[in-house]
């Protein structure tokens, strides 16, 4: 991936808006000069962005190709089009729809689309990794859908696939999720649809957090086992943000009606380009090689924090993710986080399965490797940033030692340049 960028690209923002220019510039500086280890984050190619900050940001395009209701679509629809064909090869689904705006409106329309209201989501219990839009009470789809949640196992933290079965056929939901936003295991796909065809259940995976490790080959495909596929844009598979469903030619129709006019008006014809620009490079051997790597550092940041005294969940990791359970260190993960920000090593804190403590102030951290993957460390650098971590950890409340290793994180970071940046 290029890196090159001319300074000039934000000269209009700078002649405009110098405010917004400068909060831009700084946090460019930040993306620079920090390890990123948010799971759900990553760096986009300067193409990406050039296509997402386009000229097809002045449209409206409310419809789907061929079947739009304002004029003036002479190119849009070839533009939709030709993103949908690649998503499906991509994904090997016969149905794509690309228009979500992001994730949540994206499993919105998939309940809207497959289930009535008031019929039962079965998805992972959000303090176990899954995501709020599984059916959890707080978010709509656990309001205006009943729904029921299962966890992951009391020991080994891992899904329980005989647990599901068990309470997907007492429970007879009529949808059953896989997918997380902090579960390290791969999961088996074959094992939920399996499960799905058996309570006589539709069977959504949401693959945001993993989607690029799976077109990769670095993760197994839900796609012969799926009714429907979501995934975000913007994670693993380094896109801009946003989300894409895929699906079964039967439930084709229905996803599109949920998405248009179900829950959106005119989708964003600019992301939807930068979606197709992320789509093409992902369809590369380079975007193979990186999948692959992501987890091969994942492992091996893992490892190296396992070596140095810290309690993982399920022990390591077989994705993107590592999942630390800080409460044997005595640090929560607020502090920890902060810590390590202050020191240029950017991750977030996270519940754990049966966390004792607050959501807000939780025991545990979330990494990840998709960002410094694509910045092109290995497992020597994750090697590195483990050590930097561990000794951040031990002295979170010595801003003298915080602030040497962030001068550090600067200096090693000035050597990994970022795809996209001009600073
Ligand atoms: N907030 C996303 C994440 O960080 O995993 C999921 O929605």
């Amino acid at each position: 991936m290029t890196t090159e960028v001319s300074d000039q690209y934000l000269a209009g923002v700078q002649r405009t808006d110098p405010d917004i220019f400068r909060l831009i510039k700084e946090e460019e500086r930040y993306q620079v000069e920090s390890i990123r280890l948010i799971p759900s984050e990553n760096y986009t190619s300067r193409a990406v962005m050039e296509a997402t900050g386009s000229v097809l940001a002045n449209k409206y395009s409310e419809g789907y190709p061929g079947r739009r209701y304002y004029e003036g679509q002479r190119y849009i629809d070839d533009l939709e089009t030709l993103v949908q064909d690649r998503a499906k090869a991509l994904f090997g689904m016969a149905h794509a729809n690309v228009q979500p705006y992001s994730g949540s409106p994206a499993n919105l329309a998939v309940y809207m689309a497959l289930l009535a209201p008031g019929e039962k989501i079965m998805g992972l219990a959000l303090p176990h990794g899954g995501h709020l839009t599984h059916g959890w009470g707080v978010s709509a789809t656990g309001k205006f859908w009943t729904s029921v949640q299962y966890e992951v196992d009391a020991q080994t933290h891992r899904i329980d696939y005989d647990r599901v079965r068990e309470m997907a056929l007492r429970e007879r939901p009529r949808i059953i999720v896989a997918g997380a936003t902090a579960y390290p295991r791969e999961y088996d796909f074959a094992k939920f649809g399996e499960i799905a065809r058996e309570a006589g259940a539709y069977f959504l995976a949401d693959i945001s957090h993993i989607s690029g490790l799976i077109v990769a080959g670095a993760h197994p495909d839900p796609a012969p086992y799926a009714d429907a596929i979501m995934t975000t844009t913007h994670k693993t598979l380094r896109g801009p943000r946003g989300a894409m469903i895929l699906c079964k030619e039967e439930h084709a129709e229905a996803i599109d009606k949920a998405v248009f006019p179900g829950l959106q008006g005119g989708p964003h014809e600019n992301t939807i380009a930068g979606v197709g620009v992320a789509l093409k490079e992902a369809a590369t051997a380079d975007f193979r090689a990186y999948g692959h790597q992501v987890v091969a550092n994942a492992r091996a940041l893992a490892a190296e924090l396992r070596e140095r005294g810290f309690d993982l969940i399920t022990g390591g990791t077989d994705n993107h993710l590592v999942l630390i359970d800080l409460t044997g260190k005595k640090v929560i993960g607020k502090k920890a986080a902060k810590a390590l920000d202050r020191a240029n090593i950017v991750g977030n804190y996270n519940t754990i399965p049966f966390d004792p403590r607050k959501p807000f102030s939780p025991s545990g951290l979330r990494i990840g490797t998709p960002s410094v993957t694509t910045r092109g460390m290995k497992e020597e650098e994750m090697r590195r940033i483990a050590r930097w971590m561990d000794e951040v950890v031990e002295n979170v409340k010595d801003e003298d030692a915080l602030d040497r290793v962030g001068a550090e994180v600067r200096d090693f970071c000035r050597q990994y340049p970022a795809p996209g940046m001009a600073v």
